[in-house]
């Protein structure tokens, strides 16, 4: 089910003020995917898609007034309780979402009073948790996810100055080059303007001058020259007969891209390594490489990382479109599981 991509529309609809008679089927739909999108027992079960999705669907009925049965936020409040909202380090973006969805049910007083006062425990945690995770420099996870926790702030009402809230916004405001994309800059602009997602739910929406204007992005300067990348394929997993599948230098142009890397190694013969993308609102998502096909149904992914000394490999922050390696850099793509 596509129960995210539903949740953001439905928010979208509302912050754009359209008028509620055409949401009300969408909002049906959604209903229906919470139930849909869900294996398992209530305590044992999880999402098909992902707590991230779950949590969204859930937010964007409460910010469309709408009651959400108990147990679909059971199934949250469990997966909160024992810690199961978070995989690598996507703790922060997840367990933020489901603190705004928590927050919102119990503000809007959706829910009833005990089971209100369960929830405003559990987002305190989550709260709680996601400021323990902010490092020295404010980021709070990482760069992307560091919007969501202040979103979460914003909610719960705790921004006093010389907070984690401020050094979080400092940390954004030095850091905003990185936000490119339209689903990146989604989730930053509303915390730029003191803002959360939960707002949307209490918009007055008044006629309002559009004071949009489409920004003229200029492409990446070109930088003279050349510059090579080691390109490494691995498959750790236990069905791939080799772990190594490609490891081989790609001559690129200076200013090349990782997907700009691709495209070049794809066409280098004798030895090419074919790859495939798929186009989604963080840009192309890299989906086969080498005829090895990433199945989500089996909860695996193609991982890029980037070697930055012989002992220590980090997955890479952005898509491969953003990434700009430097000359000499090894990066890896890694068939991973999540
Ligand atoms: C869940 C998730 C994943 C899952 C998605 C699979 C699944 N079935 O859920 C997995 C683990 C595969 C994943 C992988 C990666 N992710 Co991710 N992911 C998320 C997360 C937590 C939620 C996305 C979501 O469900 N959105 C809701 C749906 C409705 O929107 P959607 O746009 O349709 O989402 C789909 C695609 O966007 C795609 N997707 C997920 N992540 C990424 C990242 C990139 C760069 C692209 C192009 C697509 C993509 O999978 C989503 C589910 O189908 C977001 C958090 C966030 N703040 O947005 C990070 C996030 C989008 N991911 C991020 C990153 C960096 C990655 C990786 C590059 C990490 C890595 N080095 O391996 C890889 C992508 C590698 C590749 N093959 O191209 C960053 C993107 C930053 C940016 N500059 O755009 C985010 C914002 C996390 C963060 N705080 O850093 N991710």
């Amino acid at each position: 089910p596509q129960t995210g991509r539903l949740a953001l529309y439905l928010l979208a609809l509302r912050a754009t003020c359209l008028p509620a008679r055409s949401h009300r089927t969408l909002v049906t739909w959604l209903k229906h995917y919470l139930e849909e999108d869900w294996i398992g027992s209530w305590q044992d079960g999880h999402p098909l898609t992902s707590y991230y999705q779950y949590g969204l669907g859930v937010l964007a009925l409460c910010v469309h007034h709408k009651r959400v049965r108990e147990g679909v936020i059971r199934r949250l409040l469990t997966a909160q309780n024992y810690g199961r909202l978070g995989h690598h380090g996507s703790l922060v973006d997840t367990g933020a979402v489901v603190a705004l969805a928590f927050t919102c049910l119990e503000q809007r007083k959706l829910v009833g009073t005990n089971l209100a006062a369960e929830l405003q425990v559990a987002a305190r945690i989550i709260r709680w948790d996601i400021a323990e995770l902010q490092g020295s420099d404010g980021i709070i996870g990482n760069i992307y996810s560091t919007p969501w926790a202040l979103q979460v702030f914003l909610a719960t009402g705790s921004c006093h100055p010389e907070s984690e809230f401020s050094r979080g916004m400092a940390a954004l405001l030095e850091n905003l080059e990185a936000f490119g994309t339209a689903a990146t800059m989604a989730q930053v602009l509303p915390v730029l303007h003191g803002r959360s997602y939960l707002d949307i739910a209490s918009m007055p929406c008044r006629e309002e001058p559009d004071t949009l204007t489409p920004l003229d992005m200029e492409p990446p300067a070109e930088v003279p020259g050349n510059k090579t990348v080691q390109l490494v394929v691995e498959c750790p997993l236990p069905w791939c007969y080799e772990l190594r599948l490609y490891d081989r230098p790609v001559p690129v142009p200076a200013s090349a891209s990782l997907l700009g890397v691709l495209q070049a190694a794809a066409a280098l013969e004798p030895h090419p390594c074919p790859f495939r993308t798929q186009e989604t609102p963080h840009g192309p998502f890299l989906t086969q490489v080498l005829g090895l096909e990433a199945r989500p149904e089996k909860r695996n992914y193609w991982r890029p990382m980037a070697a930055v000394s012989p002992q220590t490999v980090v997955p890479l922050s952005t898509g491969i479109a953003d990434y700009r390696p430097k000359d000499g850099e090894t990066l890896i793509l890694r068939l991973s599981e999540w």
